[in-house]
């Protein structure tokens, strides 16, 4: 590891949140910029998300960010492979891409699987349902999927322990961030989802997550 600076920049959200619950897994040094994501505060306030000099950070003006020596970092799964690829040198929350290329491989799948179906699906059916104009086709349709996406995690749980090579890594961490808001799209995990249910308290209960999910403060 070298002399680093590292900020995060966030908001305690389901994609600020895995940012946040790997760098406190890590247990590297890192500041916490707490960023506005409300509409409400475009062209109020420093930390908005759509501010210039963030859009310098994160061309797509969302959180999270890392900023690293001054390299930045945005997309939540691109955050947690660099973390892991300059940080975890242990292999403990990834797996070594030439050592495991399978586990590796199956790790990318599955945070990819997260990141362009969970994360989008849950997060279009929480819009829709709680948006003032309410349309019944579009909340319908997020909510099965986002539902859907749920079942073949559930599938998975109901045959491995962790998602992913058989450990604990970012593609938990990655999930877990969506999971853990299952009520916006008001899915009752614990009787829908009863593996997904426990593999999300088992999570929970991690220290470093219990520390993750409160960053920034
Ligand atoms: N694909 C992006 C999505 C990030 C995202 O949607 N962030 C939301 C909060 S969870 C946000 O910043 N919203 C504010 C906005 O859209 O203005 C990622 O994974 O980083």
């Amino acid at each position: 590891m070298s002399d680093s600076k590292l900020t995060l920049y966030s908001y305690p959200t389901a994609n600020g949140v895995a940012a946040s619950i790997l760098l406190e897994e890590l247990g590297i040094p890192y500041e916490a910029v707490k960023m506005s994501i409300s509409d409400a505060d475009i062209g109020k306030v420093h930390n908005q998300v759509k501010s210039p000099w963030y859009l310098e950070l994160n061309p797509n003006g969302k959180i999270p960010t890392i900023s690293h020596n001054g390299f930045n970092v945005f997309e939540t799964s691109a955050i947690l492979l660099y973390l892991t690829a300059e940080f975890d040198k242990e292999n403990k929350f990834n797996f070594h891409p030439i050592q495991n290329p399978k586990e590796y491989s199956e790790v990318l799948q599955w945070v990819f699987f997260s990141h362009g179906g969970l994360g989008p699906m849950q997060g279009q059916g929480a819009h829709f349902l709680h948006a003032s104009e309410k349309i019944p086709y579009a909340i319908n349709r997020f909510t099965t999927e986002a539902r859907r996406v749920y079942s073949i995690l559930e599938d998975r749980l109901s045959k491995h322990e962790w998602i992913a090579g058989g450990k604990y890594t970012i593609a938990d961490i990655k999930a877990f961030g969506w999971i853990r808001r299952h009520g916006l799209v008001e899915i009752d995990l614990e009787k829908e989802f009863p593996k997904l249910k426990a593999w999300h308290d088992k999570i929970d209960a991690r220290p470093a997550v219990q520390k993750g999910v409160k960053i920034p403060a």
